[in-house]
């Protein structure tokens, strides 16, 4: 069995520490960091996801993988940000009301510090008017929207007509991702884009910041 495929299965299994030490393994195997995370932590939480569903996981062992998890993506962090020089721009970043999962909007922001941006997190379940104050304050290029549940992510219009009632919704470009959400919805809100991934995302404020 390969590294990428041992740290797939430590991470199913909850493995923290094994979690550790195969990431860096694969590192110094020389696997690129985007290979590492998607090949191997993302890959382990993709059926991490389907035990969930199946009711072959109950929450406490969820919670071991997304530990396992962040164990993993700390030691890639430093890869997927690079050295970048002068900032590209701001990018504020929230997982909204009601809604905990913050793993890939930590690798969303991983990513888009790689590609030069300044990221500013401002955490899991944020409320409309702390969008509205971080939009305020930071004055960012983009704000982006991460939500998991089917139930959270209708809440990314509350946000978008918070803006729009505070008179600051077209100094900001929206973007939205997280599993439930496609394009479809992200026009549906009000949005101006959806990205299915961290890669597409930083795409994404590219195109949308570009000139
Ligand atoms: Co939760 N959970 N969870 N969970 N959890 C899901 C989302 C679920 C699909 C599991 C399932 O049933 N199969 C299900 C939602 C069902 C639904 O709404 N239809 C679910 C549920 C039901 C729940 C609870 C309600 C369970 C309960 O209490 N009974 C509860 C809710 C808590 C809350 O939020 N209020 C809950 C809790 C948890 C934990 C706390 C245990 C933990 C989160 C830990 C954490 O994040 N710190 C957890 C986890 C880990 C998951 C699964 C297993 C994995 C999510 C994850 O991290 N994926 C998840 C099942 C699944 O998604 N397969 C599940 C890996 C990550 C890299 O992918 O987050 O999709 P993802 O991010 C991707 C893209 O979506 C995109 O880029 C990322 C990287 O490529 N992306 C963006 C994300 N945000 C973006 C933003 C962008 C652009 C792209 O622009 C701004």
């Amino acid at each position: 069995m390969g590294t990428l495929e041992k740290l797939r299965d430590a991470l199913i299994e909850g493995k923290v520490e094994e979690v550790k030490h195969y990431t860096q393994q694969a590192l110094d195997e020389n696997t690129p960091a985007k290979t590492i995370l998607d090949q191997g932590l993302i890959a382990g939480m993709d059926v991490v996801g389907v035990r969930f569903k199946e009711g072959e996981y109950f929450l406490p062992e969820v919670l071991l993988c997304a530990k396992a998890m962040h164990a993993g993506l700390d030691l890639l962090k430093p890869l997927l940000v690079g050295e970048s020089g002068q900032s590209a721009g701001t990018v504020v970043l929230g997982t909204v009301k009601g809604d905990l999962h913050d793993i890939g909007k930590r690798i969303v922001k991983a990513m888009l510090e790689g590609a030069g941006y300044e990221v500013i997190d401002i955490g899991v379940d944020v409320d409309a008017e702390k969008f509205v104050e971080s939009v305020r304050k930071h004055k960012p290029l983009v704000l982006g929207m991460s939500a998991l549940l089917t139930t959270t992510m209708r809440y990314m219009k509350t946000v978008i007509d918070a803006l729009q009632n505070e008179g600051i919704r077209d100094k900001v470009k929206i973007i939205v991702g997280g599993a439930p959400v496609n394009e479809e919805f992200a026009k549906s809100v009000g949005a101006d884009g959806y990205a299915p991934n961290a890669s597409e995302a930083v795409d994404l404020v590219k195109r949308l910041t570009a000139a």
